[in-house]
């Protein structure tokens, strides 16, 4: 399903695609519940559509301290994840996203927190332009949350596999994560089987969360096109 916009429209940016996505997804928002809320760029759009509604919903639970914060200063109350059993729908971004709604997640590093909520949700929403759209996983690099002590033995494994790996730096040092761990990003993949490679990877001593969302994979995805938002399901 799209929406169409005017034939005569001057292209979309990608940042008016992303607002575009980020107000369709009101419409999955239940009213009078607690809402999931992922991080990034898109997610950001998400959350300043979900303020107009603020009054129309119990508040938020929150994927990293980023988003936390942007949803308290608009005044959305956030509530820790272990105060909810269940939430009907988490809406977050993606790096990827192929046809059956398999994710790369983590370019923002808040993996493990963003598959946290989405396991504690019902129905996963994911916003992202059309470039997110791939057909098979691996292009963008692969984030993996992972143990210090374990990251030299996680970044041989992955070369194993045939992948490059290095650990993600921030301002001249390794990137802390909002969980005290770093990330290694791992490049030259080709996720065939994303269920398969989820399971696999995750059992390695040491990864904290690898960030292919297949179990916690998108149930809807609203992509953000120049005709307008297309809804795949
Ligand atoms: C989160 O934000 C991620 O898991 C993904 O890494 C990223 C997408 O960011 P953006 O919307 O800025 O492209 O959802």
């Amino acid at each position: 399903m799209t929406t169409p916009s005017s034939a005569n429209a001057p292209a979309l940016t990608q940042d008016e695609l992303k607002t575009l996505v980020g107000q369709a997804a009101l419409q999955y928002v239940v009213r009078g519940e607690i809402v999931g809320v992922g991080t990034g760029s898109t997610v950001n759009k998400f959350i300043d559509a979900l303020a107009t509604i603020k009054d129309q919903i119990k508040g938020a639970v929150s994927s990293s301290v980023a988003s936390t914060e942007r949803l308290q200063a608009l005044g959305i109350p956030v509530f820790d994840c272990n105060e909810v059993t269940q939430l009907a729908v988490y809406i977050d971004g993606a790096d990827e996203i192929d046809g059956k709604g398999y994710m790369v997640k983590g370019g923002g590093a808040a993996l493990t927190r963003e598959k946290i909520v989405a396991a504690q949700s019902t129905q996963f929403v994911c916003i992202a332009d059309e470039s997110k759209l791939v057909q098979t996983l691996g292009k963008f690099p692969l984030p993996v949350e992972v143990i210090p002590m374990a990251s030299q033995r996680v970044m041989r494994q992955f070369q194993a596999l045939g992948g490059s790996a290095s650990i993600r730096q921030k301002d001249g040092k390794p990137l802390v994560t909002d969980n005290g761990q770093c990330i290694v990003d791992v490049t030259g993949l080709q996720i065939a089987d994303p269920l398969a490679f989820e399971a696999t990877v995750s059992q390695w001593p040491g990864v904290v969360t690898v960030g292919v969302f297949a179990v916690q994979r998108a149930h809807v995805c609203l992509l953000g096109t120049p005709a307008g938002v297309k809804t795949l399901t």
